[in-house]
């Protein structure tokens, strides 16, 4: 089936990865340079060897999409995967009148205490950004995340360029160009303090018979937690580009960099690996739509997924 790409690559880094200490300090099995491809017209590749939740993936994805960088957009969608990063900014600032946070990443993992006192805090957050405009202004905005560099990317003479739309244009209008190319690697923006420099770093199109391809190169992959998301996001992107444009679907090529295992995602690893893989599912997008940047969460369904149960493991921070 349309995972085995997948996989495999779990596979692989079982068998050859080398052990590796890295940022976090919690220990990788790694391997540099890999390729996979799902031909996406075999079926929407959301893994079934274990649930992948996709709204969170698509309402990401919208998010980016729109050149949004504030998480508001991501909580009205019930979404919470960028919470931490806006949390750090407002308790390490002058307004935060709160318990002390610092370091509460590892701490909330670590003291159950602190972990309770810790949620409380972000449900106050939470509930602020939404409810206080002003507030979300503030403290919701991400800075130069991949919103802004797909949408408004800062150019030295102090204008932005929409490299989406462009490269969106330029399929239309130029189909053969080999130019189809968005990053999101700013160097100016990655100095050694930024939260987290983008892992997906660019991607390219290709136009052939009659169908949109897309490949992506992505630096660094948590190939348990993160690298399922990462391929839904990026199929789901190259199905929206394909319908704005009126192509069929190619292949989603994933070119990953350092792709590892971190040492406490290997049990679940090895369930994952043991169980079926199912039928892939199928995408459907709403026909009315013709711009990707109309795309609401309603236009985007999934049908008939029916994964094996999902799988938990702790995020290296
Ligand atoms: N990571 C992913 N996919 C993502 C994302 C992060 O796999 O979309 F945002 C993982 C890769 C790595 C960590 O394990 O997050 C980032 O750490 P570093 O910057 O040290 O590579």
């Amino acid at each position: 089936t349309g995972e085995q790409a997948y996989l495999e690559l779990c596979k692989m880094i079982l068998n050859d990865g080398e052990k590796k200490d890295d940022r976090t300090n919690t220990g990788t099995l790694s391997i540099f340079g890999h390729q996979m491809r799902f031909p996406l017209g075999d079926g929407f590749p959301l893994l079934t060897t274990k649930r992948v939740p996709f709204r969170l993936i698509a309402s990401e994805l919208l998010w980016f999409i729109k050149g949004d960088t504030n998480i508001r957009y991501l909580l009205e969608h019930n979404n919470n995967i960028w919470n931490e990063w806006a949390f750090k900014k407002w308790v390490e600032s002058e307004d935060y009148k709160g318990p002390d946070m610092h370091d509460f990443g590892l701490r909330s993992q670590k003291d159950p205490d602190f972990n309770e006192i810790y949620k409380q805090q972000m449900e106050i957050f939470k509930s602020k950004i939404l409810n206080d405009a002003a507030f979300a202004e503030r403290f919701g905005d991400l800075g130069s995340v991949y919103g802004k560099q797909w949408r408004s990317w800062e150019t030295s003479k102090g204008d932005t360029i929409d490299q989406l739309k462009t490269v969106i244009e330029a399929i239309k209008n130029n189909p053969d160009s080999r130019r189809h190319i968005v990053t999101a690697w700013n160097p100016e923006d990655v100095p050694s303090n930024m939260a987290l420099p983008p892992c997906h770093t660019m991607f390219q199109f290709f136009v052939a018979n009659g169908k949109l391809s897309c490949q992506l190169y992505q630096r660094s992959g948590d190939v348990f937690l993160g690298v399922p998301f990462n391929i839904a996001s990026y199929a789901l992107l190259t199905h929206l580009i394909a319908h704005e444009c009126g192509l069929q679907v190619g292949d989603f090529v994933h070119t990953l960099g350092d792709a590892h295992i971190y040492l406490n995602h290997l049990e679940q690893i090895r369930t994952q690996l043991s169980r079926e893989a199912k039928p892939l599912p199928n995408l459907k997008l709403n026909e009315e739509k013709t711009s990707i940047f109309d795309f609401e969460m309603e236009d985007i369904t999934i049908s008939d997924y029916n994964p094996h149960p999902p799988l938990k493991a702790p995020v290296a921070v």
